[in-house]
């Protein structure tokens, strides 16, 4: 409602032609109380990707733009999520902007924002709530097309391969959407190529630290050397965790050797992509603040956003990339 009180009082300046600028009102209040206040709750900050995904939120939503952003950041726990919604609901906030940890578990606090009539938009992975009406709009990856990408790179890239195909595979934050897309990739994969073969299944909880451990533990438990030919990591910072154990263990990375497999596409991946470690990287676009702050115009504007949106995305190998293409990246 104040909202519109301002929007009217706005068409009105500009209508006479006033010198006021965005959000202001004739009231002498402080211009801060007329920006439009996001409730944003982030994952955490335990990758590249994550990092780059809130700086991108942070750029959008400035007070320059007309926003008042509370970012909270969760430290990958759906608790400190949930506390946080609450109290923007305490708040009144006018949206609330969640990145959701893991896909079940929120049809409550939802249910709570929506009675408080405050607009939740999603944002990267998916919420997997009974009543759809409980989220605005979500806006993110096709994990599964991401892993679907990878696979069909295996397929195409081990066609000729009569022997078997070792593969380990290291999962994001279990429950996630993009955990969950990636993974059923490769498993579904793996299920129709007979020869494909899971040496192991680990859990790299998206983080470089907890990778190079799982990484490391397995292939100190494996006596001598054994025949590693996909290591499928499910972003690039268990991709980096991995690349460091199986090097320190002796192993060689590359299309002749331990072929790794990431998500992502950061600098950092494609850099190692380019000098021949990391064998393919899938792209998945972090930079979703302007996507997010258009659902939120339309709907400041009256209108309704679309309920869910794609990035386009793309795959690499080492052909695809130069030093100024990743130069030339964002994130
Ligand atoms: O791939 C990973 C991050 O949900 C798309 O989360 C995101 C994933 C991303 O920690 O690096």
């Amino acid at each position: 409602m104040k909202r519109m009180f301002l929007l009217a009082v706005l068409a009105l300046g500009l209508v006479l032609g006033s010198a006021c600028g965005a959000r202001t009102n004739s009231q002498g209040d402080s211009p801060n109380e007329e920006l439009i206040v996001i409730g944003m709750s982030q994952v955490g900050a335990e990758s590249d990707w994550r990092v780059a995904n809130s700086e991108s939120m942070k750029a959008v939503f400035s007070e320059e733009n007309g926003y008042r952003l509370l970012f909270n950041d969760a430290r990958q726990k759906q608790e400190n999520q949930i506390t946080a919604i609450r109290r923007f609901i305490q708040q009144q906030v006018d949206y609330i902007v969640l990145m959701p940890i893991s896909e079940s578990g929120w049809d409550s606090v939802l249910q709570e924002a929506k009675e408080a009539s405050i607009p939740v938009i999603l944002v990267d992975r998916m919420a997997d709530v009974e009543d759809e009406s409980l989220y605005a709009a979500h806006i993110g990856s096709d994990f599964l097309r991401e892993g679907t990408l990878a696979v069909n790179w295996m397929e195409s890239g081990f066609r000729e391969r009569g022997e078997t195909l070792g593969i380990i595979h290291i999962q994001g934050t279990l429950g996630s959407t993009a955990q969950l897309g990636r993974t059923a990739a490769l498993e579904a994969a793996i299920e129709t190529h007979g020869h494909w073969e899971l040496l192991a299944q680990l859990d790299g909880d998206f983080t470089q630290a907890k990778a190079y451990e799982v990484m490391t533990d397995y292939l100190s438990g494996v006596p001598g050397q054994r025949r590693i030919d996909v290591v499928y990591c499910e972003n690039d910072n268990i991709a980096f965790g991995a690349l460091q154990a199986l090097e320190e263990q002796g192993y060689r990375c590359g299309r002749e050797g331990v072929n790794i497999i990431t998500f992502d596409a950061t600098r950092g991946a494609l850099a190692e992509c380019l000098n021949g470690k990391i064998s393919l990287v899938v792209e998945c676009n972090p930079l979703l603040g302007p996507l997010v702050e258009e659902a939120i115009q339309t709907m400041e504007a009256g209108g309704t956003p679309e309920k869910h949106r794609y990035v386009e995305e793309q795959a690499f190998t080492q052909e695809d990339l130069t030093e100024a293409l990743i130069a030339c990246r964002e994130y």
